[in-house]
């Protein structure tokens, strides 16, 4: 497995690189996180090829009418990025679910379909958050075809902000407690849930994060490569692809 540490030291050369980063679960009650967050993103994503966001950015988004002082720095940070001439994409991720075209118009940042292709430097890779490749997770699986309803995520959107964020809380703590009764392993990826995506969409690289197992598996045989992408916990981390190497990394927090 290729994985460097470089600590807060950034480089800032003017090599070829495309960042994905993914479950930071940014939220108030954790600055150290979203001071992390800032910093990567006015100092390195600056220097980037494309960044790309594979969902969980924040620890819940209740939905693109949020005003409050930390969407609105959160927005900023992005749309300063575009601005500057980087492309910026976005996949929706279990807890941000309900980003949608108005986060996407005030900031630049293209949101993409839950499973995309893209050409990294002459290679195929399909990208995702990565629920979904978690199909033995049964509870998870039904609550996600809910909440992905057209018809109540139109409701939801238009109820305002203070009920929102008591129907949030409620649920949250309701699935928090779910959570605890599962084994480990369900909740991580199905294996052959993985082979039937990259066979479906004919590529030997596939990205994701949702599962906070940070790990390049590759199965020589097939000549597949599945990039678990790390969560923002403890330290920023990220998965940096150049033209000709690929690694993940990290960033430390400085508070
Ligand atoms: O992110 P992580 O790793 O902590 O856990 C995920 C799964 N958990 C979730 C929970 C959500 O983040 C909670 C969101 C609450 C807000 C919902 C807004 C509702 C309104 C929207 C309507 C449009 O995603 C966890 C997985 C884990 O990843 C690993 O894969 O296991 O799944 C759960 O824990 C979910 C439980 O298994 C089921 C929860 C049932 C809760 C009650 C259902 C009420 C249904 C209401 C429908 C409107
Ligand atoms: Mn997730």
């Amino acid at each position: 497995m290729k994985r460097r540490s470089s600590g807060a030291s950034f480089n800032l050369t003017l090599m070829h690189k495309t960042f994905f980063i993914s479950d930071l679960h940014l939220t108030p009650s954790r600055p150290d996180i979203t001071a992390c967050f800032l910093e990567f993103m006015r100092y390195e994503a600056i220097h980037c090829d494309a960044l790309y966001v594979l969902g969980d950015l924040f620890d819940f988004w209740v939905g693109d009418d949020d005003n409050s002082p930390f969407a609105v720095q959160i927005r900023s940070a992005f749309k300063a990025l575009t601005s500057s001439g980087v492309p910026c994409y976005f996949i929706q991720g279990n807890r941000d679910f309900l980003l949608g075209k108005r986060f996407a118009r005030q900031t630049g940042v293209t949101v993409l379909p839950e499973e995309y292709v893209i050409e990294l430097y002459g290679r195929r890779a399909v990208i995702l958050h990565g629920d979904t490749l978690c199909i033995e997770d049964y509870s998870y699986q039904a609550f996600r075809k809910k909440v992905h309803q057209p018809w109540l995520q139109f409701i939801f959107n238009r109820l305002p902000m203070f009920i929102k964020r008591k129907i949030v809380a409620q649920i949250q703590s309701d699935a928090r407690s779910d959570k605890q009764t599962k084994q480990l392993e369900i909740m991580d990826v199905t294996p052959s849930e993985v082979v039937r995506v990259m066979q479906k969409h004919d590529v030997e690289l596939m990205i994701h994060g949702h599962t906070h197992r940070p790990n390049i598996h590759t199965d020589s045989a097939h000549q597949q490569t599945r990039i678990v992408l790390g969560d923002w916990y403890e330290q920023g981390s990220l998965l940096v692809v150049t033209p000709d190497d690929y690694y993940l990394d990290t960033r430390d927090f400085a508070l």
